[in-house]
């Protein structure tokens, strides 16, 4: 279906061409973005003409093109270089160049890395294993899609961490909690029977960014996924990944011994329950003999676990650990908060966990959110990063945008999730050193939707999640060009104005929801629009107002000493960073600081000013969003300019909203004249404490 896709995609494109050269519309063909950034777009001008030029042949070393690393990437190498123009050889035989593909059989660390050498003629891509040569088969194309000559690319690459994962929030009934691209991607109904084409091109897409993990079912997980019924389903999906070097994994409830195995505990200490387990992970191995593992969120947002019975997450996640043995990895989740506990939610974790390190078996990894509170616009790193170095560590990233206007609001993440990746821990390297033995996951933002993800630029999420999985060192204007030349038109006049505009969107979100560290301000249950005036839930941290602690004096949550000492939980040199409100990062300033409304800000302005003026910036950001995709119009096809210009009108007036409901709500706690010039907000705070949205997506 792909290759037909390609073949479509090609005369299409190149209709493309030949109606260009008349009225110069390089972009007339409709797409409606099902093939992600591997469209390989035939290459034009001079890289387009060498490549012809070159016509490569693929073969691969004698004896070991048998496995399925191997021949995928031959593949994927002789399909998508005809896509991009290698196909239509001017080149005669004798001066044609050559891939070659040496792919080993190495089950070691090592597997997943390639080289690409340069030849006299032509190139090999090496890898002591069979997923490497894949990953190097798509990166070459990659470079080739950028435009770079063939015969000048050379790598020398390996993933900086062994877990590149994706977490699905999907349930068996098709839901996905906090996802807006549609139904979940997974037919558990019709599987095994029938493997949908999209799990295919899913793992292509996975492979090619070099993810190699999938959790198939959400965290709020239902027991049916360790039934035997679900063993043959989960066998299919484990079969047609593994050649794409994809170990799946499940999301398993701690209670299961109790749902579905007929004991009347699930304590982590009981023989019966430690049997359980043991079995059921047996069976499991006897049908996917590299299954990967469980994914566990527990005694969080209550989920059952270790805690019901008195124990220790450690002494769940270990024996859950047993029962996997050498097989397989338990993901423990750090993400747990708890009402009965009266101290700072963003302080629960750290506490519950820190003294629980060098505890955990070896086959335990603790999978830790960016932040402390959950997935919010802006965050700090959170402080368990700098602790437990007896553990090893995951960071967990959100491409779903549940906090971030989901799928309709354009918001890049690369920026976010480097700045987490790149924060210094203050214990002898920054997070991503943190999680080098872990991995990182993503929960993600696919969904059934025709274009995966919900819009386009949703798509460039999925693509950096698994670029910076695989080098967090890389920045994310790299990652938002590459993305952008694969996904749209390698045109610099267009990229100009397209990466920039990925890059800056993320900032301008902030801005016009939770300014200067203000964070969980978003309605209650579904997440999206503000709320900030919401204070009547039952669980205390449920509520806005317990995140922004607003009053006539002042707003912002003290977390220095007089307040919950949060900061105490990073190390002296970070915590000193944040500690005086005057010369501190103002992004993270009502983060820890309660200050009040008259406060000088470094702009000189009152905060209250400076407040206003930030809301204001991410109005006009989004704005220039709408208006700088408006004027692309010539190079983006007509489906896919359409889709986002819908979307981003959807934005501005969603910004506006933000803007204006915060203000309003602000000033109905200070009492505070808006400064000089502003514009008041469109509606009284009635108006906007009336809205409701029955049907917005993914709750
Ligand atoms: C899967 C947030 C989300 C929940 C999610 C939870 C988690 O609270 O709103 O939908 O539950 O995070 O990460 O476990």
């Amino acid at each position: 279906m792909m290759r037909e896709r390609c073949l479509v995609n090609r005369i299409a494109a190149t209709c493309c061409l030949l109606v260009s050269a008349f009225w110069l519309t390089p972009a007339a063909s409709a797409e409606d973005g099902y093939d992600l950034w591997l469209r390989h777009a035939p290459l034009t001008g001079e890289s387009g003409q060498a490549l012809r030029d070159l016509a490569p042949v693929i073969t691969s070393v004698s004896g070991q093109s048998n496995g399925p690393g191997a021949k995928l990437a031959y593949a994927e190498l002789q399909r998508s270089l005809a896509s991009l123009g290698a196909g239509e050889a001017n080149a005669g035989e004798a001066t044609r160049a050559s891939i070659v593909l040496q792919c080993g059989h190495s089950n070691g660390a090592d597997r997943e890395a390639f080289r690409i050498v340069p030849e006299q003629r032509g190139l090999r891509i090496v890898s002591p294993g069979q997923a490497g040569c894949l990953y190097g088969a798509f990166a070459l194309l990659r470079e080739i899609s950028q435009g770079k000559p063939l015969m000048s690319v050379a790598l020398d690459e390996h993933p900086a961490m062994p877990l590149r994962m994706l977490n699905h929030w999907d349930d068996p009934d098709g839901h996905v909690e906090r996802g807006y691209a549609g139904r979940s991607i997974f037919d558990w109904w019709h599987l095994p029977e029938l493997l949908d084409q999209r799990m295919i091109d899913y793992a292509r897409a996975n492979a090619s960014i070099g993810i190699n993990a999938v959790v198939v079912n959400n965290v709020n997980a239902s027991p049916l996924f360790l039934t035997d019924r679900y063993l043959p389903k989960l066998k299919r999906l484990a079969d047609a990944w593994r050649p794409y070097g994809i170990r799946l994994f499940v999301s398993a409830r701690f209670s299961a011994p109790r749902d579905i195995g007929g004991l009347d505990t699930a304590d982590p200490l009981d023989p019966h329950v430690r049997n359980w387990w043991k079995a059921r992970a047996d069976s499991i191995y006897a049908e996917i003999p590299d299954f990967g593992g469980f994914l566990v969120k527990a005694n969080s947002e209550g989920q059952p676990g270790p805690q019901d019975y008195g124990r220790t997450h450690a002494d769940g996640a270990n024996m859950l650990a047993a029962a996997l043995g050498g097989r397989g990895t338990v993901i423990w989740r750090a993400f747990v908060y708890s009402a009965e506990d009266e101290t700072d939610r963003a302080k629960q974790a750290y506490a519950e966990f820190e003294p629980l390190d060098g505890k955990f078996a070896p086959n335990v990894i603790l999978q830790i959110k960016n932040g402390p509170l959950d997935f919010q616009p802006r965050e700090p790193f959170h402080p368990l990063f700098g602790a437990m170095p007896g553990t090893r560590k995951m960071l967990e990233v959100q491409a779903t945008k549940e906090y971030l206007g989901f799928a309709s609001h354009l918001a890049i993440l690369g920026p976010m999730w480097t700045e987490a990746l790149q924060a210094d821990t203050g214990a002898g390297g920054n997070v991503a050193d943190s999680v080098a033995s872990g991995g990182m996951a993503g929960v993600a933002n696919i969904g059934s939707d025709r274009n995966w993800t919900g819009s386009i630029f949703d798509q460039a999420n999925w693509y950096a999640f698994g670029r910076l999985a695989w080098d967090p060192a890389l920045g994310s204007e790299e990652i938002a060009r590459e993305w952008a030349v694969q996904t749209f038109s390698v045109d610099p006049q267009f990229l100009s104005i397209v990466v920039p505009m990925m890059l800056e969107s993320r900032q301008a979100v902030v801005d016009y929801m939770t300014p200067m560290g203000l964070a969980h301000l978003m309605g209650t249950d579904h997440h999206y629009g503000p709320a900030p005036w919401v204070c009547d839930l039952e669980r205390p941290e449920w509520n806005p107002c317990y995140y922004h602690r607003a009053d006539k004096s002042g707003i912002g949550f003290d977390r220095t000493a007089t307040g919950s000492n949060a900061l105490s939980q990073y190390a002296p040199a970070i915590a000193k960073a944040w500690i005086d409100p005057h010369a501190m990062d103002e992004d993270y300033l009502l983060w820890f600081h309660h200050v009040a409304w008259d406060f000088e800000t470094q702009s000189g302005r009152t905060l209250w000013h400076e407040l206003v003026s930030r809301y204001d910036r991410g109005v006009a950001a989004a704005e220039k969003l709408r208006e700088e995709w408006n004027s692309l119009e010539q190079f983006v096809d007509p489906e896919r300019f359409a889709a986002e210009r819908a979307l981003l009108a959807i934005q501005v007036k969603e910004a506006i909203w933000w803007r204006d409901a915060s203000i309003a709500y602000w000033q109905s706690i200070n009492g505070l004249d808006l400064p000089a010039g502003a514009r008041p907000p469109a509606h009284d705070l009635a108006y906007y404490k009336a809205l409701s949205f029955p049907e917005a997506p993914g709750q």
